[in-house]
């Protein structure tokens, strides 16, 4: 028994190998799992549930196919694919969930979120994430054309590149303080998150009553992009481990 958590998979035409990987991902590990929890950035962008691309089909078909199976499919929403909608989840089976949700899973009380939120340094980020999460906007962004979409899109990403070469290591990292806060606002043991790529299961010292210092150790598990590999975070009785698998290369590219 055992619940899978990825995120930061980054999937796009323009890189299949991670959308073949992805795919085997889900006909392999994830059908042996009790559940999957997708925490966000599952795409690299998305510009809208109307884009009509066939690229789109098919990993909601693959997804679909997981469901089918008695696997239920959890989504957070992350920096990238925001505006993921009811339609995309219907099409793919999976269930849209809160930006942070409290789980009880195995005896552990976990916090699942994508991380973006606990970036408060970047003010940056946080200023375009408030504008661009606004409903009205969002609302009105999705009203205008798909060719307009697309070349706002493009702009955004290539300015927002430009400025994080400029943004120092502990900038574009979560926050230690936010992330205390969030741990005792929902009196959790565990926090799960992605979105910084940067693996790892961090200890966190907790001081629960100041007056006699006593103190809990609190865990934060960080997911990997998908870059070069494949990683999960696997939670199960036992434990909470963070797993890499390597790309297997396609035929087609060994031609
Ligand atoms: C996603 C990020 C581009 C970061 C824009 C309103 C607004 C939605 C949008 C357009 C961009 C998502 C949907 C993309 C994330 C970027 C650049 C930086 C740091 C608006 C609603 F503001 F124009 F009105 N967008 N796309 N960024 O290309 O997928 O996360 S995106």
């Amino acid at each position: 028994m055992s619940t899978l958590f990825i995120g930061d998979i980054h999937l796009s035409v323009e890189y299949p190998e991670i959308t073949k990987n992805f795919f085997r991902f889900l006909q392999t590990e994830a059908t042996q799992a009790e559940s999957l929890y997708i925490l966000g950035d599952l795409f690299d962008k998305w510009i809208g549930d109307d884009d009509p691309h066939p690229f789109y089909r098919e990993v909601a078909a693959e997804l679909f196919a997981l469901k089918k199976k008695g696997i239920p499919c959890y989504f957070i929403h992350g920096n990238r694919d925001f505006l993921i909608g009811q339609a995309f989840a219907d099409e793919s089976g999976m269930i849209l969930l809160p930006e942070c949700k409290v789980i009880q899973l195995y005896d552990y009380n976990i916090c699942i979120l994508h991380g973006d939120t606990l970036c408060t340094k970047d003010t940056e980020y946080q200023i375009f994430r408030k504008i661009a999460h606004h409903r009205f906007i969002q609302r009105l962004f999705l009203c205008l054309p798909l060719s307009f979409r697309f070349y706002i899109a493009k702009k955004l990403r290539l300015q927002s590149g430009e400025q994080n070469k400029k943004k120092g290591e502990e900038i574009m990292d979560v926050d230690p303080q936010s992330v205390l806060d969030l741990m005792a606002c929902h009196d959790v043991d565990w926090i799960i998150h992605g979105h910084t790529h940067r693996p790892a299961i961090h200890n966190i010292e907790m001081i629960v009553t100041p007056l006699l210092s006593s103190k809990k150790i609190a865990r934060r598990a960080v997911l990997s992009a998908w870059h070069n590999e494949g990683s999960m975070i696997k939670v199960t009785f036992d434990a909470i481990e963070l797993i890499f698998f390597p790309f297997r290369v396609s035929d087609f590219e060994k031609i």
